[in-house]
């Protein structure tokens, strides 16, 4: 318990002092909730699925509050992304985008992402509102013309923007495309600030041509959204990050190219807007679009059929959203983070619109500790998790649980196999299955009796603690929910013994499996946004009719239908030798990968997390020389940051010291961890003198279970190297509690 608490308390805290003065969720007006649109130009693996599963989760949580959501996202056409990928492989980038978008479009609803709407940048809506945007902030007087120096291959006689051309980032020296530090510092780099730059096209060094271009006057949004970063919501990351960007120089903004893909600048053909001035129009369009198709269904009093809480004859009002006071929510990938927290809320505030409420930024996702590479083919694919059988909900349970939404997660198919097995298996479905088996065997279905106010205020402190998740946009505690639901229901069904009871006292086994047929109900209620297809296959068994894709929470509470048939179980156990295979083929993939030299320029791949960056693959290590005498070896398996965050280490200062009695080792100590004292067990005794103790300063794990030795609680432990349990100590004033990092 003490590892999610830990890792959620960075989305927690940083969201604490936020809420002051802003309605909760469910709010009497329509959010939004977006997540970053890929570009066209990939295959999509389990580490893009990330940032979409998070906002779907989102999404139906916040509908199971009784929040009107439309969720929506659509693949991203334009830019060097498309063209330059689309020119390698030969054909028209429109073709190339087109394609890539229909394997998008197909992949997304088998995972159980569920858009309202899923668009793409090139479609009417889009097209259209991106040039009403830009001309509305041109009549504004945001935007002016100026001659620039751009990159130029002399010998193709062409403009080469952004990925047409790499070199080194001018800020921190690590390579770099046209527009993106994207394996160093991760900055926006605008037009002629690359250093050295080479043509992708030839490999020549690139020469300047001076071009007049289009400029947004980004710096004089810069007091707003200092105050707006202020009062953004959602994870830390996103509101962190661009205190650099908005406390430097703001530069103003070049949002035009010398390309003949895109969208062009109003009025004047030959100019291309830059590929991030359509993009996020287009989460606007898709809204559009999604109340469109909503005004045209919606009139009859029936819900939709996806399950959306619109419905009811009444069609999701886009403009109240987007220009007036909806909620918009964007979800992404930590890389995307100045475009959503700087360059897009600037334009909405140019165009008069409103300014999203919250950016939930995802952390990515690692293989063994290393970027997944889509041109190196070192990824799982979501094609390939699809082929092998696997149940989409448990991947979405697997990536939404893993880590805080923020932190970077490392995908293993054994800790795959792990949690499936004992969260899933053994904790969820187990609970699940034995007792509607008990209630279908012994009752025919949910026993005549009364819910038990243990159980009752039991569900009631879940049903709030999950309103309070959403709330914090903690979409790992969103996904926990259910899981931890069933925990106590399984140690509640076992503390009760209904087997027993039935013969010794019937009324009483009633009750408790009234009790665990509620908590059954209780937990599909909370699964169904993190796993809506195992939610909807336990509402079919309890015998409920319509669709859980449409109960708000408080279904929690009421009663289950008296029948039901027998269960059959939710999850299937995931067995050693399958994973032992998954392991091979990927090790066997992912050597290939180390292998090969790499594919090519950065700028061919498609990109590693959300249709983004493509992370710099480090090689391994060469293994340590055996010379290095008796140490022990360096633990081979690397653990991520989050891993050792789970840790909690604390300077703490020796008050007292005593031996304890019957032990040669032990001496008990009472240490100061600044919030408390504890009582703490550790074997120095014979190494130190323990009277010389009091008033060293140790560190202490102080998350460690409880023990007890020699019959001595031992709260916490002492931190000590090697056989002659050489203290750990700090060597400046570090109070005791300050955490040790
Ligand atoms: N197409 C993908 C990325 O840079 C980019 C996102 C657009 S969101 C408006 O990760
Ligand atoms: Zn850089």
């Amino acid at each position: 318990m003490s590892t999610d608490e830990a890792d959620d308390r960075n989305e927690r805290d940083s969201h604490d002092d936020r809420t002051d003065g802003r309605a909760r969720f469910p709010t009497e007006t329509p959010a939004v909730v977006t997540c970053g649109l890929p570009y066209a130009n990939g295959d999509l693996h389990v580490g893009h699925l990330r940032t979409y599963v998070g906002g779907d989760t989102f999404a139906r949580a916040l509908r199971t509050l009784g929040q009107e959501v439309a969720f929506v996202s659509g693949s991203d056409m334009h830019g060097t992304p498309v063209a330059v990928n689309a020119w390698q492989e030969g054909v028209s980038p429109e073709a190339f985008a087109l394609r890539h978008h229909e394997r998008y479009e197909g992949i997304f609803p088998r995972f159980d992402v569920d858009f309202d709407n899923y668009g793409h940048t090139r479609t009417d809506a889009n097209v259209e509102l991106t040039q009403s945007f830009v001309h509305s902030l041109d009549e504004a007087g945001y935007v002016y013309d100026e001659e620039i120096e751009v990159a130029w291959d002399p010998e193709e006689e062409q403009a080469l923007p952004d990925r047409y051309v790499e070199g080194a980032c001018p800020y921190c020296g690590a390579h770099a495309r046209g527009d993106e530090c994207d394996e160093g510092c991760g900055r926006h780099l605008e037009p002629g600030e690359i250093e050295d730059p080479t043509s992708v096209v030839t490999g020549n060094p690139a020469e300047y041509r001076t071009r007049s271009h289009k400029f947004f006057r980004l710096s004089e949004f810069r007091e707003y959204l200092g105050e707006f970063i202020a009062r953004l919501d959602g994870t830390s990351n996103a509101r962190n990050q661009p205190h650099e960007w908005i406390e430097g120089e703001l530069q103003d903004w070049c949002i035009t190219r010398d390309l003949d893909w895109g969208i062009p600048y109003p009025g004047e053909e030959e100019l291309m807007l830059y590929v991030w001035v359509d993009a996020p129009i287009e989460y606007v369009a898709s809204t559009k679009e999604f109340a469109e198709s909503s005004e045209s269904t919606g009139d009859d009093d029936s819900p939709t059929s996806d399950g959306s809480a619109e419905g009811a004859g009444e069609s999701f009002d886009w403009e109240r959203a987007w220009a007036e006071d909806g909620e918009l929510v964007h979800v992404i990938g930590r890389d995307i983070i100045q475009h959503h927290a700087v360059f897009w809320p600037a334009m909405l505030r140019g165009v008069g619109y409103n300014e999203p409420r919250a950016i939930l930024a995802s952390g990515f996702v690692n293989l063994d500790g290393k970027a997944f590479s889509t041109s190196r083919d070192r990824a799982v694919w979501a094609d390939d998790y699809l082929a092998e059988g696997f149940d989409p909900d448990l991947y979405r349970y697997y990536v939404v649980t893993a880590t805080g939404f923020q932190q970077d997660t490392d995908f293993s198919w054994d800790r795959f196999q792990e949690r499936v097995n004992s969260e899933l298996v053994g904790a969820l479905g187990n609970f699940v299955y034995r007792s509607l088996l008990f209630a279908h065997r012994t009752y025919e279905g949910t026993p005549e009796s009364e819910l038990s106010t243990t159980v009752r205020e039991r569900i009631e402190a879940a049903i709030e603690d999950f309103e309070e998740s959403v709330n914090e946009y903690s979409v790992r505690a969103i996904g926990r929910a259910p899981v931890e639901l069933a925990a106590f229901g399984n140690e509640y069904i076992q503390r009760n013994e209904p087997w027993k009871l039935v013969d010794e006292d019937p009324d009483r086994a009633a009750q408790v499996i009234r009790d665990c047929v509620q908590l059954v109900k209780a937990i599909g209620v909370l699964a169904a946004p993190v796993m809506p297809g195992t939610a909807a296959r336990l509402w079919e068994q309890l015998g409920e009719s319509g669709s859980i894709g449409e109960i708000t929470l408080d279904a929690a509470l009421e009663a289950p239908p008296e029948t039901f048939d027998a269960p059959t179980e939710l999850f299937e156990r995931i067995e050693d030798g399958r994973v032992a295979e998954l392991n091979e083929e990927l090790q066997v993939r992912i050597e290939d990968a180390t292998s090969e030299p790499g594919t090519g320029a950065a700028s061919a791949d498609a990109d590693a997390q959300e249709g983004g960056e493509e992370n710099v693959d480090t090689e391994a290590e060469p293994a340590a020389t055996a010379d290095e005498a008796d140490l022990e070896p360096i633990v081979e398996e690397r653990i991520g940051f989050e891993e050792f965050q789970d840790l909690d280490l604390r300077v703490g200062r020796i008050e007292r010291a005593e031996p304890i009695e019957d032990s040669d080792e032990l001496v008990r100590l009472e240490v100061d961890i600044g919030v408390e004292t504890r009582g703490v067990v550790a074997g120095l005794k014979r190494l130190h003198d323990t009277d010389s103790l009091p008033g060293q300063k140790v560190v202490i794990v102080a998350n460690m279970e409880k023990a007890e030795l020699f019959g001595v609680e031992s709260n916490g432990m002492v931190l000590a190297a090697g056989e002659e349990a050489d203290l750990l100590t700090t060597h400046d004033d570090a109070s005791p509690g300050t955490r040790v990092h």
